[in-house]
């Protein structure tokens, strides 16, 4: 693969950009090496500064679940900025992203559109806090619910990621109004609820958890904080942001028939331009501003160009049969990099919940956080960089998801799989 022009802006980048990126996670820190830069994309793949095409199975963090420049989505978002880019004022396009969003997500009653997931879980732990006039949040170690104050402990993305799992610059009133537990453990839930039940606005977590890699809840788990929660008169809050219109077009909350009071989402419901968005019963949403005194705000909240690329994505991803090929696309996948690393006689754990899934570099089973960071992430730097330089790019963190899109045809996986045998077998040399 050639990188010369990559090289260069990494340098450029370097002066001007904090570490060279905009977002943590994109530095490679978890792998080694330094990032490529994305000149364009076309479905399944991305290609680089210096021409390389690469296979993709980041999709931008997830909301690329039509690929790269999909047509209906660069045609929708050409004719929407044809006619102004923002307008701070009312438009159509953002009743019929609500009404979509409300019609597949079984909780979702009223909407509130904001500009990312971070903006939306804030904004539903804020409104579950006025709600209940009660001040402490309990989240699950691992999963990542954005840069949220409250929220940046012991996370899961790019704090795991570069082994910070708890930020400095929180202050301290805010950390200890913020509860942690482990993921999957209904005791460890019971306990906290018992000692504070009175005092927990809510909970809230990743109903499959994405940014641990991707875990699965444990059958029983949800229904358990369900009712944990009512008992309490706690919220239970689904962030959504990842495993929306991916696990399931109604999310985790339609795969495991469990309500919860508030869910957020983010990413393919912009179908990869800014948007995030909360919603619940009009009983707890209506006490935002401008009816209630919770208060939030956004410039750009519902913006032509994101409400046009969101429809675009929803109702191409709503035809028939395309949720189930993308679905299917990653169990191929999955079942081909299984049998390829059994061959090899490399340890792998693996997981999927419709389109999101995690290759563990782990003898298994991996049920939290715990688990998950005992993975053996150099072997996983390795795999990465075996299979970007053969073309096929994987996130660059054993603790982030591998997503398919409508453009990974089995063409484009077998040729996935193909790279991974060779890889597979040089990582067998490596030991
Ligand atoms: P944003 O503010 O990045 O749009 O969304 C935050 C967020 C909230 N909730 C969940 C479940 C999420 O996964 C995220 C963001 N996900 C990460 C990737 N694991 C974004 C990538 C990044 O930080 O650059």
């Amino acid at each position: 693969m050639k990188s010369d022009r990559s090289t260069e802006l990494w340098e450029q980048a370097n002066r001007i950009l904090v570490g060279g990126v905009n977002s943590p996670v994109r530095a490679f820190k978890g792998v080694g090496g330094r990032p490529f830069f994305a000149a364009s994309g076309r479905g399944a793949l991305v290609i680089d500064a210096d021409g390389n095409e690469l296979i993709d199975y980041v999709l931008s963090w997830g909301p690329l679940v039509l690929g790269h420049a999909h047509p209906r989505v660069v045609d929708a978002v050409q004719r929407a900025v044809a006619g102004g880019a923002s307008f701070g004022i009312p438009t159509e396009a953002e009743i019929r992203l609500a009404e979509r969003i409300a019609h597949h997500v079984p909780s979702i009653e009223k909407v509130r559109l904001v500009n990312s997931g971070t903006e939306a879980t804030m904004s539903a732990i804020r409104l579950a806090r006025g709600v209940t006039g009660r001040d402490l949040v309990v989240k699950v170690e691992g999963c990542y619910h954005g840069h949220v104050d409250s929220l940046l402990v012991k996370a899961g993305s790019g704090l795991t990621t570069l082994g910070a799992p708890t930020s400095p610059g929180i202050p301290a009133a805010h950390a200890q109004c913020t509860l942690t537990i482990p993921f999957n453990d209904l005791d460890a839930a019971r306990t906290v609820f018992d000692a504070r039940g009175g005092d927990i606005a809510c909970i809230i977590l990743e109903p499959v958890a994405g940014n641990m890699g991707v875990i699965p809840p444990e059958p029983g788990y949800l229904e358990g904080l369900r009712e944990l929660t009512r008992q309490h008169e706690s919220l239970l809050i689904f962030d959504e942001v990842m495993s929306g219109f991916r696990v399931s077009m109604g999310g985790a909350q339609e795969r495991y028939g469990v309500t919860p009071d508030l869910t957020t989402l983010g990413k393919v419901i912009g179908g990869g331009l800014p948007v995030g968005a909360y919603g619940g019963p009009a009983s707890l949403m209506d006490h935002l501003s401008p009816l209630g005194a919770v208060y939030q705000a956004g410039t750009l909240s519902g913006n032509p160009l994101a409400t046009a690329a969101g429809l675009a994505t929803l109702d191409a991803l709503a035809e028939p049969g395309v949720f189930e090929a993308i679905e299917q696309a990653l169990t191929t996948l999955g079942q081909g990099l299984g049998a390829i690393a059994r061959e090899a006689g490399i340890p792998v754990f693996q997981t999927q919940v419709g389109s999101m899934g995690c290759l563990f570099f782990h003898e298994g089973p991996v049920r939290n956080y715990a688990d998950a960071t005992a993975s053996d992430t150099a072997r996983y730097a390795r795999f990465f960089h075996g299979m970007l330089e053969r073309g096929v790019y994987f996130a660059p963190s054993q603790f982030e998801a591998c997503f398919t899109g409508s453009a990974h045809t089995d063409d484009v996986i077998g040729r996935t799989l193909d790279v991974a045998r060779a890889t597979f077998a040089e990582l067998l040399a490596a030991d």
